[in-house]
């Protein structure tokens, strides 16, 4: 823990003293221009966040340090030979910038399970809340109740110095990533299981543990959260979930505020939660035509009724890629390699080959390719975890990896609040001599 907390402190000394040198020769250097159609719109587009640990490119999709997906799977230590990458690895690497050895991810896996425990009164609060309550609900609810424990509140209160912010956040960020499998599990178990807990496994590594306390110990189901825990942690810095828990730690809210305010965008249906919209969709879609695998016209016709409604295609689309996500062909590829026969994983890829010209010949969607929710229901749905509404509890568990290095990385470079200027339409017609 010391020989990683030194390290993140060298590797943030470094690049704070590069960044002071690129402000002072280059910090009026423009770097683009703002349209007006931008700032009612989402801000698309819109350079104006730094963020260290993944950056996202419009055609080949996330890359973590300059990593790719494909490049992760095969570069990452992996809990067996051949499988899919440890998690942990990969928030070593956004931490640190460094893929870690094998023995380094064994090490950071075995603090984590040190450092995991969840007080009583946290699940007792979870408990409160009647059982009909959505599983993003009751985990937020969790990770606020667990906020009493946040190092950074404590040292804050104390008086704590701002070269020392850094420090508290490493400690908040390591204990959290501990721990919110254990809240995440606890969800399910008490919504879905009748309250029966499982106990971890204190030999198993981060996101096989989580699988096995949520009550999955089968070996494939392993492989899918490590894989699914890889490639749901971070997508550069805009996104709501990890914008909003950079903005609210900038007010210096401690960590576990910060998360729970990303999680809480994370669970808006146009994020995270179109992961459960998707199965729904595709469960309403099957009741519907009265067969398990619909046809491509069938599909089709479906399509074209949804949108008469006026709703989304869930899964589909994105703000700043325009090219199937590569999320989506990762897990198409785990697929492929596991359960090829499988019927709802076979409707996704019929989909996949239905929606895009659909999307495409509406004229007004600008990326008419799946995004990462389109197909990970169907693959936890084959290992029996049909319980959809759950599924965003599992993003939210992969995010807080890329979210709560991201904040390290804003503390230990000293990031001010954040705070851009608004304007009224008033305003803007003034600009436009239009009052
Ligand atoms: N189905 C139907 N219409 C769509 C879709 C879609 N999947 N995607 C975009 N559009 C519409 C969009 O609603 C908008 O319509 P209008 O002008 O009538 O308001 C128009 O196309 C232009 O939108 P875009 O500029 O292409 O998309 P934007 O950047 O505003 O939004 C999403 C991006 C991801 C919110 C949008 O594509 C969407 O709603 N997708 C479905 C929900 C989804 O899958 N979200 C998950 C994203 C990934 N994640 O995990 O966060
Ligand atoms: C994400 O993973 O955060 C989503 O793809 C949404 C985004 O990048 O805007």
């Amino acid at each position: 823990m010391e020989m990683l907390k030194q390290k993140f402190k060298a590797q943030a000394d470094k690049l704070g003293e590069e960044i002071k040198q690129i402000l002072k020769e280059h910090g009026d250097t423009v770097i683009g221009e703002i349209k007006l159609s931008q700032i009612y719109q989402g801000m698309r587009g819109m350079i104006a966040l730094i963020s260290e640990t993944s950056l996202l490119d419009a055609q080949d999709g996330i890359r973590f340090r300059r990593h790719t997906i494909d490049e992760l799977r095969q570069k990452l230590p992996k809990a067996k030979e051949g499988g899919e990458p440890l998690p942990e690895a990969l928030f070593y690497l956004m931490l640190v910038g460094e893929i870690p050895t094998k023995e380094e991810v064994d090490t950071l896996s075995a603090i984590l399970q040190r450092r995991s425990h969840v007080p009583m009164y946290v699940y007792e609060t979870m408990k409160a809340l009647p059982t009909e309550t959505h599983p993003m609900t009751m985990f937020v609810v969790g990770i606020m109740a667990l906020q009493a424990e946040s190092v950074f509140a404590k040292r804050y209160a104390a008086g704590m110095s701002k070269k020392d912010y850094w420090e508290a956040t490493f400690e908040d960020t390591l204990d959290l990533i501990a721990r919110i499998p254990h809240i995440a599990a606890y969800v399910y178990r008490r919504k879905y299981k009748e309250g029966k807990i499982l106990h971890p496994d204190g030999l198993l590594d981060w996101a096989g543990n989580f699988a096995h306390m949520l009550g999955y110990d089968d070996e494939e189901f392993k492989e899918l959260m490590r894989l699914y825990m890889v490639i749901h942690a971070d997508h550069e810095g805009g996104n709501v979930s990890a914008h909003t828990t950079h903005l609210v730690g900038s007010a210096l809210s401690d960590p576990y505020l910060s998360y729970a305010a990303g999680m809480n965008g994370l669970a808006g249906p146009l994020h995270g939660l179109a992961n459960q919209e998707v199965i729904k969709w595709i469960f309403e879609m099957q009741r519907e035509l009265k067969t398990e695998s619909p046809t491509s016209e069938q599909i089709k016709q479906y399509v074209e009724k949804t949108l008469a409604e006026g709703k989304v295609v869930p899964g589909y689309g994105h703000a700043v890629l325009r090219k199937t996500d590569p999320r989506f062909i990762a897990q198409m590829e785990f697929g492929k390699k596991h359960m090829p026969d499988d019927p709802l994983v076979n409707t996704v890829w019929r989909i996949y080959e239905t929606v895009p010209p659909i999307l495409q010949s509406l004229g007004k969607v600008k990326n008419p390719w799946p995004n990462v929710d389109a197909h990970s229901g169907a693959l936890l749905v084959h290992y029996g975890l049909v319980e959809y509404e759950y599924y965003t509890v599992l993003f939210a568990v992969s995010r807080a990896l890329g979210v709560l290095s991201s904040l390290c990385w804003d503390r230990a470079l000293g990031m001010p609040i954040e705070r851009p200027k608004s304007v009224t339409t008033a305003a803007v017609k003034r600009w436009l001599n239009k009052e």
